[in-house]
């Protein structure tokens, strides 16, 4: 099969639009023009959609999809790939709730109606100090939110796991409070970076992803990045997410990537990038910070860890 190259592309007419380009969009006006892509091709594309780095590569598929947590399916890290198959991400129900103007049970389609899917490539860091580069495929959560309309007394966001231990047998065990819980302030969720996640890799979401629905913000631990999302509640407070309630020490409420704040147990400073074998420095809101230090601006990053 012969292997055409892709057009030229300006990086000018790119870095302003990085993250607004819409994949669908612009891989579509490419395989319109019949235009088959390498590898290397469609790393660089989704570097324009959204990493920073332009020498991040990619973490493969295996590993983004083999090495997880979802405690609901086990503690260990391959637990979620072998036993995730109990979940059935259809049909999927959202409860929208609270301070917003539109509450109601939505279908998981009418959500996912709310706004146009993007791939974006983005830095996964978790707490443990491992990190992942990966082509995420969802709707910019500040689409459906601005969709839901949030009452002016809305502060907050709680977004809510499914609860169903038959589903989720790892529910059986004691080891977090169920469901698992996370929350942003208004503010956060509003910026254009976190998505409402419904693919990976260009593919419908893996269960042990969080399938059908989940967050991902870039510049926070991963552990802010709820999976199977049941429920959005708008609140007037701060909600209680899970790895604060049972960790207050260890786990805050904001969670930004932040060298210089070490976990109670371990430095911060440093990661190791899954497939690498040195390990690199953590930047500060994980490589984010030109975007979104702006939401912290006069705040104690040391106090609201
Ligand atoms: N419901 C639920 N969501 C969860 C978790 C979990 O245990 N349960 N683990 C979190 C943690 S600690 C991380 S690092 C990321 C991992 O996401 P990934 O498997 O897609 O890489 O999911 C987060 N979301
Ligand atoms: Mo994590």
């Amino acid at each position: 099969m012969p292997i055409h190259r892709s057009p030229d592309i300006r990086s000018a007419d790119i870095t302003d639009e990085r993250l607004y380009v819409s994949r669908r969009e612009f891989l579509g006006s490419l395989a319109g023009a019949g235009v088959l892509l390498s590898a290397g091709e469609r790393r660089a594309i989704a570097r324009m959609l959204g990493t920073a780095d332009p020498a991040d590569k990619l973490t493969p598929w295996e590993v983004v999809t083999g090495y997880n947590n979802f405690y609901e399916f086990g503690t260990a890290k391959d637990d979620p790939a072998a036993y995730a198959a109990t979940l059935r991400p259809r049909p999927w129900k959202v409860r929208v709730e609270g301070e917003v103007a539109r509450p109601a049970d939505y279908d998981l389609d009418a959500i996912l109606a709310m706004g146009t899917a993007e791939e974006r490539v983005y830095r996964h860091r978790c707490v443990e100090a491992w990190s992942m580069v990966v082509p995420w495929l969802g709707i910019p959560l500040r689409t459906i939110v601005s969709r839901l309309e949030p009452t002016s007394r809305a502060k907050y966001i709680e977004f809510t796991t499914l609860r169903d231990p038959v589903q989720m047998p790892g529910q059986k065990s004691g080891i977090l409070p169920w469901p698992y819980v996370e929350g942003l302030r208004l503010d956060e969720a509003m910026h254009p970076l976190p998505l409402l996640v419904t693919g990976v890799y260009g593919k419908p979401l893996p269960n042990q992803n969080g399938a059908p629905l989940r967050l991902v913000v870039p510049w926070k631990y991963g552990f802010k990045g709820g999976k199977s999302i049941v429920k959005i509640r708008f609140t007037t407070r701060q909600p209680a997410n899970t790895w604060n309630v049972a960790a207050p020490d260890e786990y805050g409420f904001y969670a930004n990537v932040n060298p210089a704040v070490d976990h109670p147990r371990w430095s911060q400073a440093r990661e190791r990038r899954l497939g690498e074998f040195y390990k690199r420095p953590t930047l500060p809101f994980n490589g984010y910070g030109e975007q979104v230090a702006g939401l912290y601006v006069g705040m104690d990053l040391k106090a609201n860890f």
